[in-house]
């Protein structure tokens, strides 16, 4: 790994050496720096591993405590060039099933063993690994804005390179069990507070922590191992209380923080791992602890769930790249954003752009309706502030963001309209029209609209090449995902504009073609009436939801719908049928129709599925009654040998056959898009890493072979249990869904 890229100065000293591409040894006087630089983020990639190594096996030869005229060295510095500090391992060596983190632990604890002080200059997003070196480091100097954490749980893991040990130790081990176990990287205050860093600057990091590194030098301070010191039980600083906790409290400490995690281990195996080791560190010291740690770590990596869990990391990332794109297309400017119907979705709406700091116009067609849009708003961020989740002052900023106006013409400088009124064609139609109208060349018009012909409301507009979807799920100011309708004929750098705008409002943007409910709601059409068939040959709702949920979704379809109400969810179902969209199958979403028929609209109206005490579904012997009655007359047989396996079968697999489809037909662009669509809009399990990933894990043959056996056993006169072609060919000739790349 060494070369001869040695830089010299005049007295022979050797100023730069680069130790490979990404990691340079420099020297300012009598101080060494490690550089890395390993663009983007400068992952912990393999040659940053081995730079790393043979830069520390060379700062430990030129080690001289106190420096010498010749050249020896007195302190080092380790900072990163770019946008970042090391932002963590390379998440995408993990599927190597070689991955060794030995080298790595071994490197750094040479780092923190050298006989000098050592400074980390951070700067950026210095987390997982990135954390981990910056602790076996002596001191830390941070610039302000630096966000610091170990987010590997996120990951489905946990720190693997000294992170549970080290961390504990310099800022206790109830706030480092907190940081680990949600993920969640705090900022240079608290940081600065806890002891996890020792100055911020407002400048270079490289600089500071030169200038840092020479008062240390200045006052004689040496090195300062943070795996020397002992583990604080009691929360708060390493300053904290140097009492040492009696044996049975530390093993109380623990019991607790396992008996809370209990819950969510089984699909978190990280989680409780997370707490062995770090009691391991503390009663049993550092080394121990870092084996514990180790151990659990490779075992982590190889689990299902952080496979899951790191697909779902690129497939995040990947959704944003829109394939066939020129690279050099020009985004158009977004600097205020218009919005019709100041609804419940139109509100939700307009709240994303304003948290943004992106002034936007609101307009409905009465006073009244305007208000009542703009109090909701209001009293939803005064909610935030009441939790402590805002500051009251950033209320009010964020309500000078919006603008009220009856006037579609006040839309006149806006760059970027999206009409948000209520789900109906001939309505959709004329704003859609007046806007064609109003909105100044190059503005981009988007339709909120997750069931009508976005290409026909496009060409209302006039301007179809300015025209796209931007589906929003509600609530609006919440749900992380906008798929993003890509007409006919929108423009590339419409497309482009809207998915890279998502992004600035904090959205996950996936682009998905022209096709009924679009990526989304198509696939969970399948789940529904496959669930709602369930209903009707006998098995309850609770029973439906129970299985389901086992899968880790946080609510089965008869919860779901009863919370988005059942009138709501009819209403789809009979447009849709109006519109001829449904297969001539008058048993066909039969429940949801009857439901809505007899009032029973769920959660708002204390019925539905289920009966409400309050927000509590409780079971109702009504709702038996109506689907028994509703077999009858389907001349649908009910059955009392309905088990988990067949609901959890015949809700996902037909979903999963959808989603193929929606690949055969280039809805979406890949399969990734699908999983992300599911993870961030439907609740999902991210541990399951979304259905395409699971139909993966399942095997195509698996999958195909149980399709085929429902439509044996339930006959299949409408082709529901038809099988993809997409799934028949990978099940026959093998090979994944993740492989799919278009059609
Ligand atoms: C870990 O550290 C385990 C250790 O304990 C033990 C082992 C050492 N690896 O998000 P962005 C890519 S586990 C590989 O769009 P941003 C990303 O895919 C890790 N690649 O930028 C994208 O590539 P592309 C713990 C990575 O500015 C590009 O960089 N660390 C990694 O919005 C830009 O990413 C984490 O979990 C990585 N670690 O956000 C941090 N990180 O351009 C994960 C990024 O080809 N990363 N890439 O699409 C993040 O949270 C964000 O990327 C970050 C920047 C906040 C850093």
């Amino acid at each position: 790994t060494m070369n001869d890229k040695a830089i010299v100065d005049e007295e022979g000293k050797r100023m730069r050496d680069a130790m490979n591409d990404s990691v340079t040894l420099e020297r300012a006087g009598r101080i060494g720096l490690i550089r890395i630089d390993h663009p983007p983020v400068n992952a912990l990639a393999g040659p940053v591993r081995t730079g790393l190594r043979t830069a520390v096996d060379r700062l430990a030869a030129e080690a001289v405590p106190g420096g010498t005229a010749a050249g020896g060295l007195a302190a080092v510095v380790v900072y990163a060039a770019g946008r970042t500090f090391v932002a963590g391992g390379d998440i995408a060596e993990f599927d190597d099933p070689d991955y060794d983190i030995t080298h790595l632990l071994d490197t750094l604890a040479r780092l923190e063993g050298l006989a000098l002080p050592v400074v980390a200059a951070l700067h950026g997003s210095v987390l997982g690994g990135g954390l981990e070196i910056a602790m076996a480091c002596h001191y830390r100097v941070a610039q302000a804005g630096t966000r610091l954490g170990q987010p590997e749980v996120r990951l489905g893991l946990l720190p693997g390179a000294g992170g549970t040990q080290r961390l504990p130790r310099l800022v206790g081990a109830g706030r480092a069990l907190e940081m680990m176990l949600d993920g969640q990287p705090i900022g240079t205050d608290e940081a600065l507070r806890l002891g996890l860093i020792d100055a911020v600057t407002d400048g270079d990091p490289r600089t500071a922590a030169l200038a840092y590194a020479e008062n240390l030098l200045a006052q004689g301070a040496g090195p300062r191992r943070s795996a020397e010191r002992p583990v604080m039980v009691t929360a708060g600083a390493g300053a904290g209380n140097e009492a040492a906790a009696a044996a049975t409290e530390v093993a109380d400490f623990f019991a607790r923080r396992r008996t809370a995690l209990a819950a969510r281990a089984a699909v978190y195996p990280a989680l409780p791992r997370i707490v062995d080791a770090v009691e391991a560190g503390c009663t049993q010291g550092f080394a121990a602890g870092l084996a514990v740690e180790t151990q659990a770590f490779q075992a982590c990596l190889r689990a299902p769930q952080s496979q899951a869990m790191r697909a779902l990391f690129f497939a995040e990332r990947e959704a944003a790249k829109l394939p066939g794109l020129p690279a050099d297309v020009a985004l158009r400017p977004i600097r205020r954003v218009g919005v019709v119907g100041a609804g419940t979705m139109g509100g939700g709406i307009a709240m994303n752009f304003a948290n943004a700091g992106i002034p936007v116009v609101l307009v409905d067609t009465s006073a009244e309706a305007l208000a009542r849009g703009l109090d909701i708003v209001r009293r939803n961020y005064q909610a935030s502030a009441a939790r402590g989740k805002l500051d009251v002052a950033e209320v009010e900023r964020r309500m000078a963001c919006l603008h009220g106006t009856l006037a579609l013409a006040d839309l006149g400088d806006c760059d970027l309209v999206i009409e948000a009124v209520f789900e109906n064609m001939a309505l959709k139609l004329q704003v859609c029209a007046q806007l064609g109208e109003v909105c100044r060349p190059g503005a981009i018009i988007a339709t909120n609209t997750s069931t009508l012909d976005m290409d026909a409301l496009a060409r209302a507009s006039g301007r179809a090449g300015d025209f796209v979807g931007m589906h929003f799920f509600s609530p609006a100011n919440v749900m992380r995902l906008l798929e993003v309708v890509r007409g006919a004929h929108t423009a590339p750098e419409v497309l482009a504009t809207v998915v890279r705008l998502a992004r600035t409002i904090g959205k996950v943007a996936v682009v998905s073609g022209v096709c009924y409910g679009f990526i989304g709601n198509r696939m969970l059409e399948s789940y529904l009436r496959e669930s709602e068939f369930l209903l009707l040959e006998g098995a309850s709702p609770a029973r439906i939801d129970a299985a389901i949920q086992s899968l880790g979704l946080p609510m089965g379809p008869c919860r779901m719908l009863d919370m988005a109400g059942l009138d709501v969810a009819a209403k789809v179902v009979i447009e849709h049928l109006k519109a001829g969209g449904l297969p001539p199958d008058p048993s066909y979403r039969a429940a949801v129709q009857r439901m809505f028929a007899l009032g029973r609209f769920g959660q708002k109206t204390g019925a539905g599925y289920y009966r409400y005490d309050g927000r509590t579904p409780l079971p109702d012997p009504e709702v038996a009654d109506i689907c028994r009655a509703l077999a009858a007359e389907h001349g649908i047989a009910q059955r009392d040998d309905i088990g988990d396996d067949e609901i959890i079968e015949r809700c996902l697999y037909p979903l999963i056959n959808e989603g193929a489809r929606i690949l055969e037909e280039g809805i979406a662009y890949r399969p990734g898009d699908i999983d992300v669509v599911w993870t961030c809009g439907y609740g999902f399990p991210d541990h399951r890493g979304g259905p395409m990933h699971m139909a993966d894990r399942l095997g195509a043959a698996h999958i195909v072979r149980r399709l085929e056996h429902y439509a044996r056993q339930r006959g299949n006169p409408h082709g529901y249990w038809d099988r993809s072609a997409l799934l028949a060919r990978l099940a026959e000739h093998g090979g994944r869904l993740a492989d799919f790349r278009g059609a």
